[in-house]
């Protein structure tokens, strides 16, 4: 369990708002507290899991993928511009397929990779695994959590599949810390494409985009836009500092398929 200042000011919080409305003396006082901390504990901090993907945090050194962002909402989670997720559900419609409906209650905005908009383009840098999710519609000041395991204290690096339509900057910061790892995007914009909106889907692999110092156990890395709309992030591959990358160094996030 992480705690830092933020679950204890929401914990503060909810046990304030509920004292007010609902009590004047110090025993109910005591409960409101205590409900608050049971709702925010509980929902700070939570690794992804669903039917497909198991109730665990995922691993350092190993492939993170950033549509496993952690639960807990808009405000705990993560924070988007506005509540609609404009790939699950919308670009994607509802049909019942695990892919076209990924987590599309929540703000974020995912959608995964396809043949013509992802693997066909002829301006890839690298070509991505069919059926990746990825997190998309980025603007200035979102962000997520990604709540991860190391197994072992140490410097890790990691290598970013990402498409970004102009240049941009991402920040990590490692639980609640206030020194943030800055992570330039190139774009990958390129006038040969012959699909306007294809611009938006050329991926490649930033290497070596970021540098982290890890302590053995759980860590929430909360990745932050801080410059620039318009890119994708697919997934963050760390393998120990000095290390030869294993490979293949990109992986397809599983399907309800397989
Ligand atoms: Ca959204
Ligand atoms: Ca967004």
């Amino acid at each position: 369990m992480i705690l830092n200042f933020n679950i204890w000011s929401r914990c503060w919080l909810a046990s304030f708002t509920k004292f007010v409305s609902l009590s004047f003396g110090m025993r109910s006082l005591f409960v409101g507290f205590l409900l608050g901390c049971t709702a925010s504990l509980a929902s700070a901090g939570q690794p992804f899991h669903d039917a497909v993907h198991p109730a665990a945090p995922q691993r350092i050194p190993g492939p993170v993928f950033c549509a496993y962002y952690d639960l807990g909402g808009e405000g705990i989670a993560y924070h988007d511009t506005e509540a609609e997720n404009q790939g699950s559900g919308k670009l994607n419609p509802a049909d019942g397929t695990y892919l076209n409906e990924f987590r599309r209650h929540e703000g974020i905005d995912i959608s995964f990779t396809k043949q013509l908009n992802d693997l066909d383009s002829p301006c890839n840098k690298v070509i991505p695994p069919l059926g990746l999710l990825y997190i998309g519609w980025n603007e200035p000041g979102e962000w997520f959590d990604l709540t991860v395991e190391t197994t072992e204290s140490g410097t890790y690096v990691a290598d970013l599949l990402y498409t970004a339509h102009n240049d941009a900057t991402l920040s990590l910061t490692i639980n609640g810390g206030s020194n943030a790892v800055s992570c330039s995007l190139a774009s990958t914009f390129d006038a040969a494409e012959t699909i306007p909106w294809r611009q938006w889907h050329h991926w490649n692999v930033a290497r070596d985009a970021v540098t982290l110092k890890l302590d053995k156990g759980i860590s929430v890395l909360k990745v932050r836009n801080v410059e620039g709309g318009g890119f994708n992030l697919a997934t963050f591959v760390f393998r120990p500092a000095g290390a030869a990358r294993s490979s293949p160094s990109i992986t397809a996030v599983k399907t309800a398929g397989g």
